[in-house]
């Protein structure tokens, strides 16, 4: 059968897969976005569907604020060990907001996943390795990469902590993942760090605590240097199928063209692997990524790409696509039976603070959005509307708003610290649809009573809503949202569906 790349797309960083018989589940980093960690579950590898998150309660964890893309929930990893899942992962805080390394576990992966256990260990991507005689491993990353033991259920750390490899000389060694085969045991990280010198290496010992002896071929998997589509091939993490073929998730990215600047974020990638009894595994072609994978280790068919989400907010929750920024705050955001209403509060979109805002990834780099929102102005400066987010200081927006007491449609563009209102039309009507055409080169809106109806709002360069311009370690989002731009709005501004259309 023959798949393409990514096998979950958009802003799907830092994956981590474990396999229960012939269910696979994996899962994903998402920072300052809520809820947390998405579990997605798969049969076949190339189709998933996402059955939940680690984290989805308030109480479970704060997200700091204010540093956009490169706080909260950093790389988990997912482990299965007698009837129980486990997920390790790191909270990223850099203001007093409690965080760290720490635990969740369910016997159940689409939840509810328990409280998070914290672990007394620095550094960020940590994962857990359960020994064949009962000892449970710690391996964390802090310049370098560590192991201890631990209690995966109390979070304990059971003994000293001690390095057991730098790498093989590439910058940031992080990402760590052991696995034991054939009485090795194997160790598997990134290195080079999470952009275009991204790769995976590999050492191995008799021992769990070493010495690991590099693979005298590392990187075992990079795409750097190359000639080829899919870039920052990094992060992975190993899985055999239930008929021994050994297969790797990892991150990698699609850049819109030159030079190399991407919007969708760090996706996830499915690696063929050869993995032949006491050799070192053989990761894609030759140790390179390729976007499309012919292979005959895989029944069945890739699903196609192409159709159309609806969301008509009929039920009691959002679905799980929907994200927020930060922990959501309840009385924002209210899902009622004609639809979502969002009662923009003082802040406005440039600020990294909670909003009523509600987004779900752009998944391809092209597609449409559309939406239709009913909102009656009745102060000036109030918005409501649809927007294309990287983060506080980069996004385009169409919105209705109200300027010296008359109602306008605008578009606004903001990157870095500049912003612009690029069109302002006389619009007094409450009810309009937006429509976002997303492409490799613009972002393009639309706007009319209906969706076959519509008039050319105007457009961005998709070029300044990329990481390399103004993000970190996200990717774009598609957001439904109202501010009130320093008062709180009068009246919620009510979502009556979303499209999102290939
Ligand atoms: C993650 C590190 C990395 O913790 O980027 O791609 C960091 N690898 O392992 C944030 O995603």
């Amino acid at each position: 059968m023959i798949y393409n790349n990514p096998v979950i797309a958009g802003f799907h960083p830092d994956p981590s897969i474990c396999r229960v018989g012939d269910d696979f589940y994996l899962v994903n980093s998402t920072f300052e976005y809520f809820p947390g960690i998405p579990v997605y579950h798969s049969k076949d590898l190339v189709n998933w569907q996402q059955i939940g998150h680690c984290i989805t309660r308030n109480e479970q964890l704060a997200l700091s604020k204010g540093q956009p893309n490169g706080s909260g929930l950093f790389a988990p990893a997912i482990r299965y060990h007698d009837g129980i899942f486990y997920v390790i992962c790191t909270n990223v805080t850099y203001d007093d907001t409690y965080g760290g390394n720490f635990i969740v576990w369910s016997e159940n992966p689409e939840g509810d996943w328990s409280d998070p256990v914290y672990i007394d260990a620095q550094g960020i991507d940590p994962s857990l390795f359960f020994d064949e005689d009962g000892k449970v491993y710690y391996t964390g990353t802090n310049n370098g990469i560590y192991l201890c033991e631990i209690n995966p259920k109390t979070g304990e750390i059971l003994g000293e902590k001690q390095y057991i490899w730098e790498g093989s000389g590439g910058s940031n060694p992080e990402g760590p993942h052991i696995y034991k085969k054939d009485g090795w045991y194997y160790l598997l990280i990134s290195e080079g760090g999470t952009e275009y010198g991204h790769m995976i290496t590999m050492a191995r010992s008799e021992k769990i605590a070493g010495p690991y002896v590099a693979c005298e071929k590392n990187p075992v998997l990079t795409n750097r240097s190359l000639d080829t589509p899919v870039k920052a091939v990094g992060h992975a993490d190993l899985v055999d199928d239930a008929d021994g073929n050994w297969w790797a998730v990892c991150l990698g990215i699609r850049p819109l063209g030159y030079p190399f600047r991407h919007n969708l974020g760090r996706e996830t990638m499915l690696v063929p692997v050869t993995w032949e009894s006491g050799e070192w595994p053989l990761f894609g072609e030759n140790g390179m990524l390729p976007l499309t994978v012919e292979t005959d280790k895989l029944n069945g068919k890739q699903n196609e790409r192409k159709g159309v989400y609806q969301e008509h907010f009929h039920t009691k929750e959002l679905a799980p696509c929907w994200n927020f920024i930060y922990n959501p705050v309840s009385e924002l955001y209210k899902i009622e039976n004609e639809g979502l209403v969002l009662y923009g509060n003082e802040c406005s979109l440039s600020e990294a603070d909670s909003l009523a805002w509600v987004g779900r990834r752009q998944e391809d780099h092209e597609c449409i959005a559309r939406t239709q929102v009913i909102f009656e102005r009745e102060q000036d400066g109030e918005e409501a509307g649809i927007t294309i987010y990287m983060n506080n200081l980069h996004h385009y927006e169409a919105a209705l708003t109200r300027i010296d007491d008359k109602g306008y449609i605008i578009l606004r563009r903001q990157i870095g610290s500049l912003w612009k209102i690029e069109r302002q039309i006389p619009y007094v009507k409450d009810k309009v649809v937006f429509e976002l055409h997303c492409s490799k080169e613009f972002y393009t809106f639309w706007y009319g009573e209906s969706k076959e109806e519509l008039k050319f709002l105007g457009k961005g360069e998709t070029d300044y809503l990329t990481t390399e311009v103004g993000g970190r370690f996200t990717g774009n989002y598609i957001g439904l949202y109202a501010a009130g731009n320093g008062n709180r709005c009068r009246k919620g501004a009510k979502f009556r569906w979303f499209e999102y259309q290939v």
